[in-house]
């Protein structure tokens, strides 16, 4: 079974109640569940998504109405706080959450939350000012994404009206795929989603009703539904995700670099890159370029999330932007410019272009042999 979750019952505005509960991964516990209808549901796995279903009789008919109520995020602490229909003071009610707490396979949860974005460690003007920004949950790519997995959504899209625009390249099945344009990896994250049957992310105008399946179209914020199907991470996404629920250091498990960590390109000209090894990978300076190494080779971060710094650099959503020191809520970046932003740095790359915060600019036809992507897929679909 995909999902493995449970159901949790009880009883409103009737005072009557019970709880169906075992230990699994999560245990849903209805807290309160009000006469003005009023649910508040709590011990769910934070950022996971919860469903609420209501009826006035145990027998059911169980219903999700009104919309919504069938994909609820819980907060940080795992609570969820929701509305639900009053029929009558003299109806009893009864409400079920369901928690799903598995991520699709492959994917891990990255829990909503807030975080500091941005380095002031070194005093890189790229990655300032600091500033606070909440960011809703996401399941993300353990892995970046494979020439394997690259070219078994392609040969798919390839049959069903797409134009990814390229092959692809990858030194092997297991290696992630570079030499992939933004536009490329965008339509790819559409094939994705079609091909499991999701509604796909990325439109061709704002009326978000064509899918977006060739050509190079520079999709704007508001040409994508953004709780559907794959789609690339917003910086803010890929940099809370990368640095593993940790803060205030370079790199996602502290402030040194070294060969044991990542496959990126040693120097002496950083204090922090203290690796014994220097110049490229030693294990993976074979067959010639580029070096990169297969994905999962090195130690996860405190997400489960396997190269975010080293291998290839990652495709982001955004337009590059400056930052404000502002809060931010889910911050997509401009609506215009001419370059989008990578992350996460390179086997070519020195210890400073591999650092969390550090921000690249691309131009969205570029294709790179140290540059491919990781998709993300919101919750609730
Ligand atoms: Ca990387």
């Amino acid at each position: 079974m995909k999902n493995r979750f449970q159901w949790t019952m009880m009883a409103g505005a009737a005072a009557l109640a019970w709880t169906v509960a075992t230990a699994q991964a999560q245990a849903p516990v209805i807290a309160a569940f009000g006469s003005n209808g009023e649910l508040v549901c709590t011990n769910l796995q934070p950022g996971s998504t919860a469903s609420v279903v209501w009826a006035s009789s145990l027998l059911g008919p169980w219903t999700n109405s009104p919309p919504g109520l069938d994909a609820v995020t819980a907060d940080t602490n795992g609570s969820i706080r929701v509305s639900v229909p009053v029929l009558s003071w003299s109806v009893p009610m009864f409400c079920r959450v369901r928690g799903v707490s598995t991520a699709p396979a492959g994917m891990v949860l990255i829990p909503a939350g807030s975080f500091t974005m941005g380095d002031s460690l070194d005093g890189y003007a790229l990655s300032l000012p600091l500033h606070t920004a909440q960011v809703s949950a996401i399941y993300m790519d353990q892995h970046q994404v494979t020439k394997a997995l690259w070219d078994e959504v392609r040969l798919w899209a390839n049959n069903n009206g797409y134009d990814l625009g390229t092959n692809g390249s990858g030194k092997a099945a297991n290696h992630p795929v570079h030499t992939v344009s933004w536009y490329d990896v965008v339509k790819w994250c559409n094939a994705r989603s079609e091909k499991e049957g999701r509604v796909p992310a990325y439109y061709t105008s704002a009326a978000v009703t064509t899918v977006y399946r060739s050509g190079e179209l520079d999709v704007a914020n508001d040409w994508v539904k953004w709780n559907s199907g794959y789609r690339l991470p917003t910086e803010a996404e890929w940099e809370k995700a990368a640095r593993g629920g940790a803060s205030g250091q370079r790199f996602p498990w502290g402030n040194n670099i070294t060969h044991s960590l990542a496959n990126y390109y040693s120097t002496n000209s950083y204090t922090y890159d203290t690796s014994p090894t220097r110049g490229y990978h030693p294990s993976f300076q074979v067959g010639g370029m580029p070096y990169t190494s297969p994905v999962g080779y090195f130690a996860p971060n405190g997400y489960g999330l396997y190269d975010m710094i080293g291998n290839v650099c990652e495709w982001c959503w955004d337009w590059y932007g400056s930052y404000s020191s502002g809060a931010q809520t889910d911050p997509r970046g401009p609506t215009s410019n001419s370059y989008r932003v990578d992350r996460g740095g390179s086997w070519g790359g020195a210890a400073f272009s591999n650092r969390t915060a550090l921000r690249v600019l691309g131009s969205p036809k570029g294709r790179y042999w140290n540059l491919g992507f990781r998709s993300i897929l919101p919750p609730g679909q």
